[in-house]
């Protein structure tokens, strides 16, 4: 079905030189990559996100909090971008100043070819030590479980953000100017539940931009939005790019 983009929302965007982005799994979730409801396949359908994504779940159970992570990260691994993706590098090349904040640690926005990509929940291909923090590019996959730091032995955990942790500081604070610097803001494919992320549209409205919301549903934000645009990401950015830049 055709996707109408308002009159107003195609001129705003052609003279936009400032815009803001911030997406959420379901940007990804063409691409196949479940949302982060939905990431509890059958094997994890037991679980909820908030069981498995934070530190007392690793240390209660490490093994199958990695597991997990392997299991999404396997799937990352085997999905392409989607048309969502590849209209945002493309809103990018057209709007001056254009910066993308997701909460996705799929990495897909680097693969689609985004050239700014700020991380607030990290990457899921991004291994840390759960004790030491040091990053750790190439792990030996171990038979018992969970592999150990090379510098101090601790266990390996994926280097995302879990739920009572920070974020990471530079990140919010790049992503908190990019809401605050923009004429535009974008909010697409999230519930918008989740903080401190969920904030960085109000943050946005309150230094005076134009919130568009593009989601599936209707989400808290929504009656915040100037425009909201229902349906899929990858078929509305299109159109959006179509129907601003020909
Ligand atoms: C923190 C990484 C403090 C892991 C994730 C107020 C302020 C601060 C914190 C809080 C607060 N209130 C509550 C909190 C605590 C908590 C929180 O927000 N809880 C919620 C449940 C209320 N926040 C935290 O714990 C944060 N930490 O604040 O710590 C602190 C500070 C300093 C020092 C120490 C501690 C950390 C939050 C980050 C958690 N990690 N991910 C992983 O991925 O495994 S969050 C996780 O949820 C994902 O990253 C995901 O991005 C995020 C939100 O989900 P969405 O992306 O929105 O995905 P969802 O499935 O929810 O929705 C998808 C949407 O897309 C749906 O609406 C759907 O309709 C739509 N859709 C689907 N398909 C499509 C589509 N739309 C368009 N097209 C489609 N095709």
């Amino acid at each position: 079905m055709p996707h109408e983009i308002p009159t107003r929302l195609v001129s705003l965007l052609r003279s936009c030189q400032q815009c803001t982005a911030l997406t959420g799994a379901g940007v990804s979730q063409e691409s196949g990559v479940p949302t982060f409801r939905e990431a509890l396949d059958s094997l994890w359908e037991q679980y909820s996100p908030e069981d498995l994504a934070t530190p007392d779940a690793f240390r209660r159970n490490p093994k199958l909090v990695w597991d997990w992570y392997a299991a999404r990260r396997m799937k990352v691994e085997e999905v392409q971008p989607n048309p969502g993706h590849t209209a945002l590098v493309e809103m990018s090349r057209r709007i001056p100043h254009f910066i993308l904040v997701t909460q996705n640690v799929d990495g897909l926005h680097q693969r689609a070819g985004s050239p700014v990509v700020i991380e607030l929940h990290g990457n899921i291909k991004r291994v840390k030590c759960f004790r030491c923090e040091e990053v750790v590019g190439i792990w030996a996959e171990v038979e018992s479980g969970v592999p150990a730091c090379p510098a101090c032995g601790g266990l390996l955990r994926p280097d995302v953000v879990w739920f009572g942790e920070g974020l990471p500081e530079q990140a919010m604070q790049a992503a908190r100017q990019a809401a605050a610097s923009c004429q535009v803001f974008f909010s697409i494919g999230t519930s918008a539940l989740i903080y401190p992320a969920a904030g960085l549209p109000h943050f946005a409205l309150d230094h005076g931009a134009t919130l568009v919301e593009i989601n599936a549903e209707t989400t808290p934000l929504t009656p915040y939005a100037h425009f909201h645009l229902p349906g899929l990401s990858g078929e509305i950015l299109p159109a959006l790019v179509t129907a601003t830049w020909g």
